[in-house]
């Protein structure tokens, strides 16, 4: 019998990575997709697995939608991926990233516990949760202080996956994940952002970079990469929290620097500070220690930041060519 997975959030870049792992191991897989005015599924069709989801149209904030979801798929595992995951619009819209991405956390719980108790739970928590950082690595004690309202929402869903696995005894895992980007990453985010305007101006449509804070300091990682952490997770026989990351950290500035060298150009030359761009409270600094990861799943990141720049911008030299 092939198991059955839930994953919501499907069509964002996570989503995407996890269902192709998890058709490529046989799972029947399931997507909770949200009602949009356009088709989201550009990666999954980049994939090549669009045609092999099954689709449940439902929202995270509409509780009987998700309900219905977890009833209909009869699933082994649930991955909660979906979430307004954009820091930057998280001040904009404070309510909604609380609701979506901590309130709706417990309709996914409560769906489990009510109607599938057997089935094993992973959460999308991040590295953002850290915030103002208490201690120079982050490690599953390091005390959590968010920074924006993305990180607070986060936070609750967190702490609720967490309460849920001790009152109820239930198989729910926390994943608390640090930067990972990919081709398939959001243009909104720094690293595509970047990828994609160096390939514009590498073939003359675009002339400068407007960027804000480039200092940050990130831990950054593959996609790829990281949604095997999340599979293994739920193959233990405890259910648990983990640190996923690199344990390197570099900042935005050295990341345009790689993205800029792939093509022989100087970054210098093309970024240009806008004070758009910087956030109302900033993280500055995110450096994970994933050991636990590595000791209990044997899991370690595999792609450097120079191999990861390098497919996000060769993908897209080949995207602008094609326009
Ligand atoms: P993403 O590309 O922005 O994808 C988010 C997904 O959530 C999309 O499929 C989106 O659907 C869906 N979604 C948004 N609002 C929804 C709603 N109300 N109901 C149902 N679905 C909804 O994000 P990602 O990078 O794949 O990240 C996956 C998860 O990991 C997120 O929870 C994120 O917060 C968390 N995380 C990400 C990172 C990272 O570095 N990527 C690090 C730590 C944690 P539409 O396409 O229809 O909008
Ligand atoms: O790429 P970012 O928007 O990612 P951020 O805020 O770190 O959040 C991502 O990672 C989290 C894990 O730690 C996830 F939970 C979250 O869902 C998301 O995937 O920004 C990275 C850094 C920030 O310090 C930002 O201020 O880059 C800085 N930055 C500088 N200029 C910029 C820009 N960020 C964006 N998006 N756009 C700019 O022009």
């Amino acid at each position: 019998m092939n198991k059955h997975a839930l994953i919501t959030g499907v069509t964002g870049q996570d989503g995407a990575y996890l269902a192709k792992l998890l058709l490529d191991k046989g799972y029947r897989v399931y997507g909770l997709v949200a009602r949009r005015s356009t088709d989201t599924s550009w990666r999954l069709r980049e994939l090549g697995i669009a045609s092999d989801i099954e689709f449940i149209e439902g929202d995270l904030a509409d509780a009987c939608s998700v309900q219905r979801a977890v009833i209909k798929s009869r699933p082994d595992e649930v991955y909660n991926l979906g979430a307004q995951s954009f820091v930057g619009s998280s001040w904009d819209q404070p309510v909604t990233t609380g609701i979506v991405d901590g309130l709706a956390v417990t309709h996914v719980l409560e769906a489990i516990r009510q109607f599938s108790p057997e089935s094993r739970f992973y959460q999308a928590s991040t590295s953002e949760m850290f915030g103002l950082i208490q201690a120079e690595r982050q490690d599953e004690s390091t005390p959590f202080y968010p920074r924006s309202p993305y990180g607070v929402a986060k936070l609750y869903g967190h702490w609720i996956t967490v309460n849920y696995r001790e009152s109820f005894n239930l198989h729910a895992s926390s994943g608390i994940l640090f930067n990972h980007e990919s081709p398939l990453r959001g243009i909104e985010f720094v690293t595509r952002k970047v990828t994609d305007a160096v390939a514009r101006i590498k073939l003359g449509k675009q002339k400068e970079l407007r960027l804000g804070n480039i200092d940050a300091k990130r831990d950054w990682g593959y996609a790829g990469d990281y949604v095997e952490a999340m599979w293994l997770m739920l193959q233990q026989d405890q259910a648990d929290d983990y640190v996923v990351a690199t344990g390197r950290t570099a900042s935005v500035r050295d990341m345009c620097a790689l993205a800029f060298e792939h093509v022989g150009l100087n970054y210098q030359d093309h970024v240009v500070i806008d004070p758009r761009f910087f956030r109302p409270a900033e993280v500055d600094v995110l450096l994970g220690n994933p050991a636990k990861a590595q000791r209990k799943l044997g899991w370690s990141a595999r792609t450097t930041l120079a191999e990861l720049v390098a497919m996000m911008v060769e993908a897209d030299l080949r995207r602008v060519s094609k326009e």
